[in-house]
């Protein structure tokens, strides 16, 4: 590698640093030298250039260790990797060292992750800017068969993060405090960088919380960036968000305003120099903020408002109603007076043109983020193609009717250099050898592997990586958890965050039904390991209720001889970045089971297919692209279609009962949630309120999809002992994963949104 257009060795580092070889040095030591090189390198890069600028901001990014990923950017992964090998020492074992931040909940930090890799990929000027948690959010761990969280601190002196001279202060109603900016650089595979900016307070203060995530959620100068979504159950826990929200889009608001300064912008033509996407609704403050900075230094409010109005852009990420923000009043008022005025105009605005009250900004009390989003950005986009068609035709119908030309579809992507490159190298070097590495820069190029899709040799390749993946997995959460898993059976996952919508619920009343079934003699043709990762909102009660149910089926299913051979269960504990790195390569089957209509778009589905899983999945999010591509061979649908599923909404037809009295197998599946056996190693208040939950309401529709869902399910182990035809599937689904790269999405982002040199 060069430093300073020197070639060096990280060898002579290490020995110049410590004055020993590498062999001799602790894990800590290579661990330290290798992220100072690291951020030696990154600094050399060019960054990103050009009048205007993106600033991405969002309330998470996920994104997840670093090491590899940056090494692999720069290009010197094998480099490293070699010259520790050479010394007895392993990149894993330094992989190990560095603990994952966890500035996210589930795809839409890691969505946001994906894209400023792209970002700076593609060369664009643009940064990420966002919040310094200094727990994140709050790590699992499982006691007496129940998730309890604990804190997860992740900054240690060797963290990535660098201080910057950068401070602003942030008004709040009362008081004010003083922010500090630290930046972590991300390096492109390009040989460029762009810039991840968290901001901070310094008062922040560690002590206050415990053991528990239990903390004085009235202390804002102490606790405002100790945890990503405080639990929210409470008044006092969501005003404290309204307080980080604020943060971030004050001090991001400074920084636009400055570094358009710096380039020479009067303010007045801010719009040639600035965009900014605004990811979910968490930062949705940048506008009325934006408008009052723009005010204090002298614009007038019709102009300010008409420069916004051309600078913001909005992404939203759910249809599900409680997930869209809306503030009391009586908050905004709290935390951040100077807003509410400038948020009264602008609905008193709408008011005046608008005849809809169903767009109106302020209603019965509540500041709906959204639309203020929608009414004065210049863009809305949904993140897949029927979501978008969903936001336009049903849950934002009333604002596309105002607005056709500001909607718009950005099918989400993923970053092959994280999902591909870096959690399997071994199917990457597959892929090479057969068709070259173009595809590491233009993603299309994975199609060209379609050509080898009847090449025996090829596909056997391709079934070894596979096996030699779910041999790594195993012995990875042998050594970590202690859980034993047969590599000859079937991987079968769903990773993502407990949601009812999402239906972790319905793949447990599976898992009881092919107990039964293993119970009666009917034995699969080779045993099947269920594999859940899932973090559950704290204050997500029914949430929680269904990771109960998981872990008790987990203990009951291995303690019982009859069926352990058969079936296995496995909740890995944590779900984190880290762990999906391991599970996807060795996935065999992705489970993408949300209710039609409900999942916007998903992600883990792209990473899963892009490593040679197959899909068991219903039409929805961007599941519906997905199958489109691979066709229906190569693909397992199921369950009803979102237009049946919003008929049902509308007309509140549904009646879970009816269908528990008409299908004996539903029936015996959900009595086993409050049988004897399931009694003995659970809790019977959650497993009874979750057994009343899905007899009485079942909000998210399980029942209707379960027979359906066994059938198809059953279809697809039956179809796995097909070999070769599988083989052909994966390498189907892996051939036409190229689409689902987030260059592609960022260069659309760019293309119809941005617009940057
Ligand atoms: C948030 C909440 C918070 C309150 C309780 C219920 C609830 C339900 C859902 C959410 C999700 C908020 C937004 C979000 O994370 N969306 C995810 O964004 C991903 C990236 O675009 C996308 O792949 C997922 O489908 C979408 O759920």
């Amino acid at each position: 590698m060069k430093i300073k257009g020197k070639e060096k060795d990280f060898a002579t580092i290490i020995e110049k640093k410590y004055d020993k070889s590498i062999a001799k040095c602790t894990t800590k030591e290579l661990y330290d030298a290798l992220l100072e090189t690291v951020k030696e390198l990154a600094k050399e890069k060019e960054s990103n250039k050009g009048k205007k600028k993106l600033y991405y901001i969002s309330a998470e990014f996920l994104i997840g260790k670093l090491l590899s990923n940056n090494l692999i950017n720069l290009g010197i992964y094998d480099e490293i990797k070699e010259t520790l090998e050479k010394n007895g020492k392993n990149l894993a074992e330094l992989e190990e060292f560095e603990v994952e931040p966890s500035l996210g909940n589930g795809g839409l930090g890691r969505l946001a992750a994906c894209f400023i890799d792209s970002i700076a990929t593609l060369g664009l000027n643009g940064d990420g800017v966002g919040l310094n948690y200094h727990y994140g959010l709050f790590k699992q761990v499982f006691e007496k068969n129940l998730q309890k969280e604990t804190p997860n601190p992740w900054i240690t002196e060797d963290s990535w993060l660098n201080k910057t001279e950068r401070s602003y202060e942030v008004m709040f109603g009362g008081f004010k405090v003083k922010s500090k900016l630290y930046d972590i650089d991300v390096v492109g595979y390009n040989n460029r960088t762009t810039k991840l900016h968290l901001f901070d307070i310094e008062t922040v203060d560690e002590s206050i919380v415990g053991k528990t995530i239990d903390f004085d959620k009235e202390l804002i100068e102490k606790n405002l960036t100790l945890f990503l979504y405080p639990d929210d159950s409470d008044d006092k826990g969501r005003l404290l968000r309204v307080y980080q929200q604020y943060f971030m889009v004050s001090n991001a608001a400074s920084l636009i305003i400055d570094e358009a300064l710096e380039k020479g912008s009067n303010l007045h033509d801010l719009a040639d120099y600035v965009t900014i996407q605004i990811n979910d609704t968490h930062p949705s403050m940048v506008i009325p903020e934006l408008i009052r900075q723009l005010q204090e230094r002298g614009l007038l409010m019709d102009e300010a408002i008409e420069i916004v109005s051309k600078v913001c852009a909005y992404t939203n990420h759910t249809i599900l109603a409680e997930a869209l923000e809306k503030w009391p009043i009586e908050f905004l008022d709290k935390a951040v007076p100077q807003l509410m005025p400038i948020i009264r105009e602008l609905d008193n605005r709408i008011k005046d043109k608008v005849k809809d009250e169903s767009t109106y900004i302020i209603k019965d009390g509540l500041v709906h983020m959204a639309h203020m989003d929608i009414h004065y950005g210049y863009s809305v986009n949904g993140v897949a193609y029927l979501h978008t068609e969903i936001l336009k035709n049903t849950e934002l119908n009333n604002f596309y009717k105002l607005y056709p030309e500001k909607f718009n579809n950005k099918t989400n992507g993923i970053t092959f250099r994280r999902w591909l490159m870096e959690c399997n190298p071994e199917l990457s070097s597959v892929i090479t050898d057969l068709i070259g590495d173009g595809w590491k820069k233009d993603a299309n190029e994975l199609e060209k592997l379609e050509k080898f899709v009847n090449d025996d040799a090829v596909l056997d390749k391709i079934l070894d990586v596979k096996h030699q993946k779910k041999v790594e997995l195993k012995n990875y959460l042998k050594e970590k958890q202690n859980i034993d898993i047969d590599d000859n059976s079937v991987f079968d996952i769903q990773i993502k965050r407990l949601h009812e919508y999402k239906r972790q619920q319905m793949n447990a009343l599976y898992v009881i039904n092919k107990y039964f079934e293993i119970k009666e003699g009917k034995l699969p043709k080779r045993p099947i390991t269920v594999f859940f990762g899932a973090k559950a909102a704290p204050a997500y009660v029914i949430a929680k209720d269904i990771i109960h149910l998981i872990l008790c089926l987990q203990e009951i299913i291995e303690k019982d001889p009859e069926v352990n051979k058969y079936l296995k269960v496995v909740m890995v504990e944590n779900y984190n970045v880290t762990l999906a790195e391991k599970l996807i390569p060795a996935c065999d089957i992705s489970e993408q089971i949300s209710l039609a209509s409900k999942e916007a778009s998903g992600t883990s589905n792209m990473k899963f297919m892009l490593n040679g899983a197959v899909t068991l999945g219903t039409m929805d999010g961007a599941n519906v692209e997905i199958a489109e591509l691979v066709g229906e061979d190569n693909i397992y649908t199921f369950g009803e279609s979102s237009e049946v599923v919003i008929k049902r909404y509308e007309d509140a037809s549904y009646v879970s009962r009816d269908y528990y009295e008409k299908d004996e197998k539903l029936k015996e599946a959900v009595d086993f949630i409050v049988s004897k056996e399931l009694l003995k190693v659970g809790c019977k208040e959650n497993l009874e309120r979750l057994y009343n939950e899905l007899l009485n309401k079942d909000w998210f529709m399980t029942f209707p999809d379960f027979k359906e869902f066994v059938k198809t399910r059953d279809k697809v182990y039956e179809e796995y002992e097909d070999r070769k035809a599988w083989a052909k599937k994966m390498l189907i689904n892996i051939s036409k994963a190229g689409f689902f790269s987030s260059d592609r999405t960022i260069a659309q982002y760019n293309d119809e949104i941005w617009k940057l040199k």
